[in-house]
């Protein structure tokens, strides 16, 4: 795995992602990676961590209010529609990338989970909460940075739930 790249020395959208943790009191180590980071599973090697440990950072809107909202996925589960549904009170459709794109201010395969151009409500899936820590994108598709659970939890203001169906 790399070092950490130096803050100053970070491209414009991890930059962002860097100052967003600092705004919130976090001192991020963000790596930008020689591979590419853009898949769960490709985040997972070149990381040297089991899938389960990567942050997907999945966005949807609700059908009825038209609000996005933001899932914290663990690499290797599958956001349940149904229960999703469940938690939010309302049908959610998956938006195309442009409109992630406008609703974060990041492309598709560096959702970081905080530092979007507008603030999402943010749920959390409860299995990442199983490790010392965990991997998220940093706001392009070969950066990504660690962080312990609880710290992204509150970071990201975000409410802990069940998001995968039992795994088979
Ligand atoms: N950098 C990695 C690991 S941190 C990453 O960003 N993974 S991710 O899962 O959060 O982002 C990829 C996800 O974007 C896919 O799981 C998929 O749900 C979503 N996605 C991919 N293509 C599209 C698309 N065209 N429109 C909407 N969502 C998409």
């Amino acid at each position: 795995m790399t070092a950490p790249t130096l803050p100053d020395n970070l491209p414009p959208s991890p930059r962002r992602v860097y100052d967003a943790a600092r705004a919130l009191g976090l001192d991020i180590a963000v790596h930008l990676m020689d591979q590419s980071t853009r898949t769960a599973e490709e985040a997972a090697a070149a990381c040297g961590c089991k899938v389960a440990q990567i942050v997907k950072s999945l966005v949807f809107r609700g059908q009825r209010s038209g609000k996005s909202f933001l899932f914290l996925v663990a690499g290797d589960n599958r956001l349940d529609d149904t229960l999703a549904a469940a938690l939010i009170g309302e049908t959610l459709e998956r938006p195309d990338g442009r409109f992630v794109r406008e609703t974060t201010g990041f492309a598709i395969g560096g959702i970081p989970p905080f530092g979007h151009a507008s603030p999402l409500q943010t749920i959390m899936d409860e299995d990442l909460l199983a490790h010392d820590l965990v991997w998220a994108a940093a706001g392009a598709p070969n950066a990504v940075f660690p962080i312990a659970p609880d710290e992204l939890r509150a970071a990201t203001n975000a409410r802990v739930a069940r998001l995968a169906a039992a795994k088979a």
